[in-house]
Protein backbone atom coordinates (compact mmCIF):
# COMPACT_ATOMS: atom_id res chain seq x y z
CA UNK A 1 0.00 0.00 0.00
CA UNK A 2 1.02 3.81 0.56
CA UNK A 3 3.94 5.87 1.91
CA UNK A 4 4.09 8.91 3.76
CA UNK A 5 1.14 10.95 3.36
CA UNK A 6 2.95 14.17 2.42
CA UNK A 7 3.11 12.86 -1.07
CA UNK A 8 -0.95 13.02 -1.59
CA UNK A 9 -3.12 15.80 -1.42
CA UNK A 10 -6.59 16.46 -0.09
CA UNK A 11 -9.43 17.41 -1.98
CA UNK A 12 -9.50 20.37 -0.77
CA UNK A 13 -6.16 22.34 -1.07
CA UNK A 14 -6.43 21.09 -4.79
CA UNK A 15 -7.08 24.65 -6.30
CA UNK A 16 -3.53 25.51 -4.93
CA UNK A 17 -1.91 22.85 -7.13
CA UNK A 18 -3.80 23.86 -10.20
CA UNK A 19 -1.55 23.03 -13.54
CA UNK A 20 0.44 20.27 -11.34
CA UNK A 21 0.32 16.75 -10.97
CA UNK A 22 -1.07 15.36 -7.98
CA UNK A 23 -1.93 11.95 -6.11
CA UNK A 24 -5.02 11.90 -4.06
CA UNK A 25 -6.88 9.00 -2.26
CA UNK A 26 -10.67 8.53 -1.64
CA UNK A 27 -14.12 6.50 -1.82
CA UNK A 28 -15.32 6.02 -5.03
CA UNK A 29 -19.05 7.74 -5.26
CA UNK A 30 -19.85 7.42 -8.57
CA UNK A 31 -19.00 6.32 -12.01
CA UNK A 32 -19.58 6.18 -15.19
CA UNK A 33 -18.50 5.92 -18.78
CA UNK A 34 -19.14 7.08 -22.58
CA UNK A 35 -16.60 4.11 -23.82
CA UNK A 36 -13.76 6.37 -24.41
CA UNK A 37 -14.02 8.64 -21.66
CA UNK A 38 -14.74 7.70 -17.79
CA UNK A 39 -15.77 9.72 -15.01
CA UNK A 40 -14.97 8.65 -11.36
CA UNK A 41 -16.24 11.20 -8.46
CA UNK A 42 -14.18 10.51 -5.24
CA UNK A 43 -14.96 11.44 -1.67
CA UNK A 44 -11.61 12.11 0.63
CA UNK A 45 -13.00 13.70 3.63
CA UNK A 46 -12.44 17.23 3.12
CA UNK A 47 -14.07 17.24 -0.14
CA UNK A 48 -15.46 16.19 -3.43
CA UNK A 49 -13.43 15.81 -6.43
CA UNK A 50 -14.64 14.73 -10.22
CA UNK A 51 -11.32 12.68 -12.10
CA UNK A 52 -11.76 12.36 -15.54
CA UNK A 53 -9.61 9.34 -17.06
CA UNK A 54 -9.45 9.27 -21.01
CA UNK A 55 -8.71 5.77 -22.30
CA UNK A 56 -5.93 6.68 -24.56
CA UNK A 57 -4.35 8.86 -22.65
CA UNK A 58 -3.71 5.98 -19.03
CA UNK A 59 -2.33 2.48 -19.31
CA UNK A 60 -4.56 -0.53 -20.10
CA UNK A 61 -4.37 -1.55 -16.77
CA UNK A 62 -5.41 1.74 -14.94
CA UNK A 63 -8.72 1.69 -17.58
CA UNK A 64 -9.31 -1.94 -16.42
CA UNK A 65 -9.10 -1.23 -12.98
CA UNK A 66 -11.50 1.23 -13.70
CA UNK A 67 -13.72 -1.08 -14.69
CA UNK A 68 -14.04 -2.94 -11.20
CA UNK A 69 -14.96 0.55 -9.66
CA UNK A 70 -17.84 0.34 -7.07
CA UNK A 71 -18.87 2.65 -4.86
CA UNK A 72 -16.99 2.92 -1.63
CA UNK A 73 -13.96 1.21 -3.88
CA UNK A 74 -10.67 3.00 -2.15
CA UNK A 75 -8.56 3.85 -4.50
CA UNK A 76 -5.10 6.25 -5.18
CA UNK A 77 -5.47 8.51 -8.34
CA UNK A 78 -2.51 10.38 -10.00
CA UNK A 79 -3.55 12.83 -12.19
CA UNK A 80 -2.90 16.75 -13.40
CA UNK A 81 -5.58 19.30 -11.38
CA UNK A 82 -7.46 21.51 -13.84
CA UNK A 83 -9.38 24.40 -12.82
CA UNK A 84 -12.90 23.96 -14.19
CA UNK A 85 -15.95 26.44 -12.44
CA UNK A 86 -18.54 23.62 -13.25
CA UNK A 87 -17.08 21.01 -11.42
CA UNK A 88 -17.60 20.40 -7.58
CA UNK A 89 -14.87 22.78 -5.78
CA UNK A 90 -13.71 24.04 -9.11
CA UNK A 91 -11.42 21.56 -9.73
CA UNK A 92 -10.96 18.38 -12.03
CA UNK A 93 -8.39 15.86 -11.97
CA UNK A 94 -6.92 14.76 -15.21
CA UNK A 95 -6.01 10.96 -14.44
CA UNK A 96 -2.79 9.43 -15.70
CA UNK A 97 -2.77 6.48 -13.33
CA UNK A 98 -5.47 4.99 -11.19
CA UNK A 99 -5.15 2.10 -8.04
CA UNK A 100 -7.52 -0.05 -5.89
CA UNK A 101 -6.44 0.07 -2.10
CA UNK A 102 -9.43 -1.64 -1.22
CA UNK A 103 -12.33 -3.40 -3.67
CA UNK A 104 -16.05 -2.93 -2.30
CA UNK A 105 -18.32 -5.86 -3.07
CA UNK A 106 -21.10 -4.55 -5.58
CA UNK A 107 -23.57 -4.20 -2.83
CA UNK A 108 -22.80 -1.30 -0.69
CA UNK A 109 -26.19 -1.15 1.82
CA UNK A 110 -26.77 2.54 1.58
CA UNK A 111 -27.85 3.62 -1.64
CA UNK A 112 -29.43 6.82 -3.36
CA UNK A 113 -33.11 5.62 -2.48
CA UNK A 114 -35.33 5.95 0.56
CA UNK A 115 -34.12 3.33 3.49
CA UNK A 116 -36.29 2.91 6.38
CA UNK A 117 -34.94 4.24 9.64
CA UNK A 118 -34.07 1.31 11.11
CA UNK A 119 -31.85 0.35 8.39
CA UNK A 120 -30.10 3.77 8.24
CA UNK A 121 -29.43 3.04 12.22
CA UNK A 122 -28.27 -0.22 11.95
CA UNK A 123 -25.85 0.29 9.46
CA UNK A 124 -24.70 3.98 10.97
CA UNK A 125 -20.75 2.94 10.73
CA UNK A 126 -21.83 3.51 6.76
CA UNK A 127 -24.44 5.68 6.75
CA UNK A 128 -21.60 8.65 8.39
CA UNK A 129 -20.29 8.38 4.59
CA UNK A 130 -23.05 10.45 3.28
CA UNK A 131 -22.93 13.71 2.48
CA UNK A 132 -25.42 14.58 5.16
CA UNK A 133 -23.99 12.59 8.08
CA UNK A 134 -20.89 14.45 7.12
CA UNK A 135 -22.22 18.13 7.65
CA UNK A 136 -23.85 17.08 10.66
CA UNK A 137 -20.88 15.93 12.29
CA UNK A 138 -19.20 18.87 11.05
CA UNK A 139 -21.61 21.20 12.82
CA UNK A 140 -21.19 19.33 16.22
CA UNK A 141 -17.74 19.72 15.85
CA UNK A 142 -17.63 23.27 15.35
CA UNK A 143 -20.23 23.78 17.97
CA UNK A 144 -18.15 21.83 20.48
CA UNK A 145 -15.14 23.70 19.21
CA UNK A 146 -17.35 27.19 20.25
CA UNK A 147 -18.36 25.65 23.84
CA UNK A 148 -14.25 25.17 24.76
CA UNK A 149 -13.56 28.78 22.92
CA UNK A 150 -16.72 30.44 24.65
CA UNK A 151 -15.28 29.09 28.00
CA UNK A 152 -11.45 29.44 27.58
CA UNK A 153 -11.95 33.09 26.23
CA UNK A 154 -13.52 34.24 29.23
CA UNK A 155 -11.17 32.27 31.87
CA UNK A 156 -13.13 29.58 32.84
CA UNK A 157 -11.07 26.72 33.90
CA UNK A 158 -12.20 23.03 32.26
CA UNK A 159 -12.55 20.34 35.50
CA UNK A 160 -13.27 17.04 34.40
CA UNK A 161 -15.97 15.77 36.24
CA UNK A 162 -16.19 11.64 37.30
CA UNK A 163 -18.40 9.25 35.08
CA UNK A 164 -18.27 6.86 37.59
CA UNK A 165 -20.47 8.21 40.61
CA UNK A 166 -22.13 7.08 44.42
CA UNK A 167 -23.76 10.27 44.21
CA UNK A 168 -27.03 11.34 42.03
CA UNK A 169 -27.79 14.33 40.29
CA UNK A 170 -31.20 14.25 38.75
CA UNK A 171 -34.53 12.49 39.01
CA UNK A 172 -34.53 10.67 35.90
CA UNK A 173 -33.18 7.25 35.35
CA UNK A 174 -29.50 6.10 36.55
CA UNK A 175 -27.62 2.87 35.12
CA UNK A 176 -25.54 1.20 37.61
CA UNK A 177 -22.94 -1.24 38.12
CA UNK A 178 -21.53 -2.85 40.63
CA UNK A 179 -17.99 -1.64 42.30
CA UNK A 180 -16.41 -3.43 43.70
CA UNK A 181 -17.11 -3.98 47.84
CA UNK A 182 -18.68 -0.32 47.65
CA UNK A 183 -21.79 -1.56 46.48
CA UNK A 184 -23.49 0.78 43.18
CA UNK A 185 -21.77 3.06 41.13
CA UNK A 186 -23.97 4.82 38.76
CA UNK A 187 -23.02 6.60 35.11
CA UNK A 188 -23.16 10.37 35.70
CA UNK A 189 -26.29 12.10 34.85
CA UNK A 190 -24.55 15.16 35.64
CA UNK A 191 -20.92 16.29 36.55
CA UNK A 192 -22.72 19.35 38.21
CA UNK A 193 -22.03 18.35 41.98
CA UNK A 194 -18.49 18.11 41.53
CA UNK A 195 -18.67 20.99 39.43
CA UNK A 196 -19.82 23.24 42.65
CA UNK A 197 -16.73 21.68 44.46
CA UNK A 198 -14.68 22.52 41.96
CA UNK A 199 -15.77 26.38 41.71
CA UNK A 200 -15.05 26.85 45.52
CA UNK A 201 -11.58 26.30 44.21
CA UNK A 202 -11.32 28.05 40.88
CA UNK A 203 -14.47 30.85 40.71
CA UNK A 204 -15.37 29.81 37.36
CA UNK A 205 -15.41 26.56 35.77
CA UNK A 206 -17.09 24.19 33.18
CA UNK A 207 -17.32 20.19 32.58
CA UNK A 208 -17.85 18.94 29.42
CA UNK A 209 -18.45 15.15 28.56
CA UNK A 210 -20.86 12.17 28.03
CA UNK A 211 -23.82 11.66 30.68
CA UNK A 212 -26.14 9.21 30.84
CA UNK A 213 -29.70 8.62 31.71
CA UNK A 214 -32.05 5.68 31.65
CA UNK A 215 -34.52 7.49 29.91
CA UNK A 216 -37.58 4.93 29.14
CA UNK A 217 -38.73 7.32 26.84
CA UNK A 218 -38.80 6.87 23.16
CA UNK A 219 -38.88 10.69 21.98
CA UNK A 220 -37.52 12.98 19.38
CA UNK A 221 -35.12 14.26 22.02
CA UNK A 222 -34.09 11.73 24.65
CA UNK A 223 -30.69 9.87 24.12
CA UNK A 224 -29.41 7.95 27.40
CA UNK A 225 -25.87 8.74 26.38
CA UNK A 226 -25.64 12.40 25.63
CA UNK A 227 -23.12 15.36 26.25
CA UNK A 228 -23.41 17.96 28.58
CA UNK A 229 -21.68 21.51 29.25
CA UNK A 230 -21.80 22.73 32.50
CA UNK A 231 -20.29 25.60 33.68
CA UNK A 232 -20.23 26.64 37.38
CA UNK A 233 -19.80 30.23 38.94
CA UNK A 234 -19.04 31.15 42.19
CA UNK A 235 -20.98 34.05 43.29
CA UNK A 236 -23.57 34.26 40.35
CA UNK A 237 -27.27 34.61 40.99
CA UNK A 238 -29.63 33.45 38.76
CA UNK A 239 -30.09 36.30 37.00
CA UNK A 240 -26.55 36.22 36.24
CA UNK A 241 -26.57 32.64 35.15
CA UNK A 242 -29.43 33.49 32.30
CA UNK A 243 -27.11 36.38 31.21
CA UNK A 244 -24.51 33.75 30.88
CA UNK A 245 -26.90 31.49 29.01
CA UNK A 246 -27.80 33.50 26.16
CA UNK A 247 -24.80 35.08 25.73
CA UNK A 248 -23.30 31.43 25.40
CA UNK A 249 -26.02 30.37 22.87
CA UNK A 250 -25.89 33.43 20.82
CA UNK A 251 -21.86 32.96 20.72
CA UNK A 252 -22.45 29.22 19.44
CA UNK A 253 -24.65 29.94 17.04
CA UNK A 254 -23.16 33.43 15.51
CA UNK A 255 -19.71 30.90 15.26
CA UNK A 256 -21.72 27.90 12.88
CA UNK A 257 -23.40 31.13 11.25
CA UNK A 258 -19.75 32.23 10.12
CA UNK A 259 -18.14 29.25 9.79
CA UNK A 260 -20.36 26.08 8.63
CA UNK A 261 -22.58 27.97 5.91
CA UNK A 262 -21.62 25.29 3.47
CA UNK A 263 -22.93 22.45 5.42
CA UNK A 264 -26.30 24.34 6.82
CA UNK A 265 -26.72 24.37 2.92
CA UNK A 266 -26.11 20.71 2.80
CA UNK A 267 -28.86 20.26 5.39
CA UNK A 268 -31.35 22.57 3.62
CA UNK A 269 -31.26 24.77 7.03
CA UNK A 270 -33.59 28.04 6.68
CA UNK A 271 -30.62 30.60 8.47
CA UNK A 272 -32.51 33.21 8.59
CA UNK A 273 -34.03 31.52 11.46
CA UNK A 274 -30.89 31.56 12.65
CA UNK A 275 -29.57 34.84 12.10
CA UNK A 276 -32.09 36.36 14.88
CA UNK A 277 -30.48 34.43 17.93
CA UNK A 278 -28.96 37.18 19.99
CA UNK A 279 -28.99 38.03 23.16
CA UNK A 280 -31.30 38.91 25.24
CA UNK A 281 -33.36 36.50 24.93
CA UNK A 282 -37.33 36.50 26.87
CA UNK A 283 -38.15 35.83 30.52
CA UNK A 284 -40.89 34.35 31.07
CA UNK A 285 -41.70 33.86 34.67
CA UNK A 286 -43.10 30.09 35.24
CA UNK A 287 -46.61 31.75 36.53
CA UNK A 288 -47.37 34.05 33.69
CA UNK A 289 -46.28 30.52 31.34
CA UNK A 290 -48.96 28.58 32.92
CA UNK A 291 -51.41 31.64 32.24
CA UNK A 292 -50.06 31.96 29.08
CA UNK A 293 -50.24 28.12 28.09
CA UNK A 294 -54.12 27.79 30.00
CA UNK A 295 -55.42 30.77 27.44
CA UNK A 296 -54.07 28.62 24.77
CA UNK A 297 -55.97 25.46 25.67
CA UNK A 298 -53.01 23.83 27.17
CA UNK A 299 -54.50 21.78 30.87
CA UNK A 300 -51.09 22.05 32.19
CA UNK A 301 -51.56 23.04 36.68
CA UNK A 302 -49.58 24.93 38.73
CA UNK A 303 -47.13 22.56 40.44
CA UNK A 304 -46.70 20.34 36.62
CA UNK A 305 -43.65 20.40 34.89
CA UNK A 306 -43.96 21.80 31.44
CA UNK A 307 -44.25 19.25 28.71
CA UNK A 308 -42.59 19.26 25.03
CA UNK A 309 -46.17 20.61 23.98
CA UNK A 310 -46.01 23.18 26.36
CA UNK A 311 -42.81 24.17 25.67
CA UNK A 312 -43.89 24.55 21.97
CA UNK A 313 -46.48 26.55 23.11
CA UNK A 314 -44.54 28.97 24.62
CA UNK A 315 -42.15 29.42 22.04
CA UNK A 316 -44.80 29.72 19.02
CA UNK A 317 -43.52 32.98 17.14
CA UNK A 318 -40.48 33.48 19.38
CA UNK A 319 -37.52 34.40 16.67
CA UNK A 320 -34.98 33.59 19.50
CA UNK A 321 -34.96 30.97 22.92
CA UNK A 322 -36.97 31.85 25.81
CA UNK A 323 -36.23 31.38 29.25
CA UNK A 324 -39.07 30.26 31.91
CA UNK A 325 -37.83 30.47 34.98
CA UNK A 326 -38.39 29.90 38.90
CA UNK A 327 -40.51 26.82 38.54
CA UNK A 328 -42.11 24.60 41.76
CA UNK A 329 -39.98 23.31 43.80
CA UNK A 330 -41.70 19.88 43.65
CA UNK A 331 -41.25 20.35 39.92
CA UNK A 332 -37.50 20.67 39.77
CA UNK A 333 -34.11 18.59 41.29
CA UNK A 334 -33.26 18.80 45.42
CA UNK A 335 -30.11 20.97 44.90
CA UNK A 336 -31.72 24.25 43.18
CA UNK A 337 -32.41 27.39 45.91
CA UNK A 338 -35.44 27.95 47.50
CA UNK A 339 -36.59 31.37 45.76
CA UNK A 340 -36.93 33.81 49.39
CA UNK A 341 -39.77 35.88 47.11
CA UNK A 342 -42.22 32.77 46.80
CA UNK A 343 -40.91 29.69 48.51
CA UNK A 344 -42.70 27.39 46.78
CA UNK A 345 -40.60 28.14 43.91
CA UNK A 346 -36.60 27.65 43.24
CA UNK A 347 -33.95 30.01 41.23
CA UNK A 348 -34.07 28.15 38.42
CA UNK A 349 -34.26 28.66 34.54
CA UNK A 350 -34.88 26.77 31.46
CA UNK A 351 -33.98 27.83 27.96
CA UNK A 352 -36.17 26.80 25.14
CA UNK A 353 -35.14 26.73 21.91
CA UNK A 354 -37.53 27.93 18.96
CA UNK A 355 -39.06 26.44 16.26
CA UNK A 356 -40.62 23.27 18.31
CA UNK A 357 -36.70 22.07 19.79
CA UNK A 358 -38.05 22.67 23.70
CA UNK A 359 -35.30 22.71 26.46
CA UNK A 360 -32.06 22.92 25.29
CA UNK A 361 -30.83 24.04 28.99
CA UNK A 362 -31.40 23.52 32.55
CA UNK A 363 -29.92 25.86 34.66
CA UNK A 364 -29.97 26.80 38.72
CA UNK A 365 -29.08 28.54 41.50
CA UNK A 366 -28.09 26.12 44.19
CA UNK A 367 -29.14 25.80 47.59
CA UNK A 368 -26.37 27.31 49.34
CA UNK A 369 -27.87 26.95 52.94
CA UNK A 370 -26.78 23.85 54.92
CA UNK A 371 -29.96 23.17 56.67
CA UNK A 372 -32.25 23.88 53.76
CA UNK A 373 -30.07 21.48 51.47
CA UNK A 374 -29.93 18.72 53.76
CA UNK A 375 -33.78 18.76 54.05
CA UNK A 376 -34.32 18.30 50.52
CA UNK A 377 -31.80 15.49 50.29
CA UNK A 378 -33.88 13.91 53.16
CA UNK A 379 -37.54 15.27 51.55
CA UNK A 380 -35.68 13.00 48.26
CA UNK A 381 -34.97 10.15 50.24
CA UNK A 382 -31.13 10.73 48.90
CA UNK A 383 -28.77 8.49 50.78
CA UNK A 384 -26.92 10.84 52.87
CA UNK A 385 -23.63 9.05 52.98
CA UNK A 386 -22.99 9.56 49.15
CA UNK A 387 -23.83 13.68 50.03
CA UNK A 388 -21.62 14.21 52.90
CA UNK A 389 -19.09 15.78 50.60
CA UNK A 390 -21.83 17.88 49.07
CA UNK A 391 -22.90 19.35 52.02
CA UNK A 392 -19.03 19.61 53.07
CA UNK A 393 -19.28 22.86 50.28
CA UNK A 394 -22.21 24.10 52.57
CA UNK A 395 -20.43 24.05 55.66
CA UNK A 396 -16.41 25.82 54.75
CA UNK A 397 -17.87 28.80 53.48
CA UNK A 398 -20.70 28.60 51.72
CA UNK A 399 -21.65 30.73 48.32
CA UNK A 400 -23.76 31.91 46.32
CA UNK A 401 -23.77 30.15 42.83
CA UNK A 402 -25.15 29.41 39.58
CA UNK A 403 -25.02 26.76 36.48
CA UNK A 404 -25.92 25.17 33.64
CA UNK A 405 -26.30 22.32 31.61
CA UNK A 406 -26.31 22.98 27.88
CA UNK A 407 -27.09 19.39 25.71
CA UNK A 408 -24.86 18.87 23.03
CA UNK A 409 -27.05 16.59 20.84
CA UNK A 410 -30.72 19.10 21.65
CA UNK A 411 -28.25 22.04 20.58
CA UNK A 412 -26.80 20.22 17.08
CA UNK A 413 -30.32 19.31 16.42
CA UNK A 414 -32.34 22.77 16.28
CA UNK A 415 -29.05 24.73 14.98
CA UNK A 416 -29.29 21.54 11.72
CA UNK A 417 -32.68 21.96 12.13
CA UNK A 418 -32.86 18.11 12.59
CA UNK A 419 -36.17 16.47 13.02
CA UNK A 420 -34.80 13.53 15.66
CA UNK A 421 -32.18 13.77 18.04
CA UNK A 422 -30.78 10.13 16.82
CA UNK A 423 -28.84 12.19 13.91
CA UNK A 424 -26.99 14.58 15.89
CA UNK A 425 -24.80 11.46 17.58
CA UNK A 426 -22.06 10.09 15.60
CA UNK A 427 -23.62 6.74 17.42
CA UNK A 428 -26.52 7.15 19.08
CA UNK A 429 -28.01 5.19 22.10
CA UNK A 430 -31.55 4.64 22.74
CA UNK A 431 -33.58 2.78 24.56
CA UNK A 432 -33.53 -0.17 21.75
CA UNK A 433 -29.99 0.54 20.48
CA UNK A 434 -26.53 -0.24 21.58
CA UNK A 435 -25.34 -1.57 18.17
CA UNK A 436 -23.30 -0.23 16.15
O1 LIG B 1 -31.44 17.58 33.67
S1 LIG B 1 -31.04 18.86 33.15
O2 LIG B 1 -32.10 19.78 32.83
N1 LIG B 1 -30.07 19.62 34.16
C1 LIG B 1 -28.96 19.09 34.66
O3 LIG B 1 -28.55 17.98 34.42
C2 LIG B 1 -28.19 20.00 35.59
N2 LIG B 1 -27.37 19.18 36.48
C3 LIG B 1 -27.34 20.94 34.75
C4 LIG B 1 -26.59 21.93 35.59
O4 LIG B 1 -27.22 22.80 36.15
N3 LIG B 1 -25.29 21.79 35.68
O5 LIG B 1 -30.25 18.58 31.83
C5 LIG B 1 -29.61 19.65 31.16
C6 LIG B 1 -29.74 19.51 29.67
C7 LIG B 1 -31.18 19.55 29.18
O6 LIG B 1 -31.64 20.88 29.05
C8 LIG B 1 -31.06 18.87 27.83
O7 LIG B 1 -30.55 19.78 26.87
C9 LIG B 1 -30.01 17.83 28.11
O8 LIG B 1 -29.27 18.24 29.22
N4 LIG B 1 -30.63 16.52 28.35
C10 LIG B 1 -30.69 15.53 27.44
N5 LIG B 1 -30.30 15.47 26.16
C11 LIG B 1 -30.51 14.32 25.49
N6 LIG B 1 -31.08 13.23 26.03
C12 LIG B 1 -31.51 13.26 27.32
N7 LIG B 1 -32.04 12.16 27.85
C13 LIG B 1 -31.32 14.45 28.08
N8 LIG B 1 -31.60 14.80 29.36
C14 LIG B 1 -31.16 16.07 29.49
Amino acid sequence: MTSSSSEYARIVDLPAHAGRSVRVRGWVTHVRSSGKVAFVVIRDGSGILQVVLVKSTVSPESWERFGTLTQETSVEIEGEVRLDKRAPGGVELGATSLEVEGPSPGDYPIQPKEHGIDFLLDHRHLWLRSERQRAILRVRAEIEQAIRDFFYERDFTLVDTPILTAAIGERSGLFATEYFDEGNAYLAQTGQLYGEAAAAALGKIYCFGPTFRAEKSKTRRHLTEFWMCEPEVAFNDSNDNMKLQEEFISFIVARVLERKQKELAELERDVSKLETVKAPFPRIDYNDAVKILQSKGSEVKWGDDLGAEDESLLVEGADRPVFIFNYPKEAKAFYMKENPADPRTVLCDDCLAPEGYGEIIGGSQREDDYDRLLERIKEEKLPLDAYGWYLDLRKYGTFVHSGFGLGLERTVAWICGLPHIREASPFPRLMNRLRP
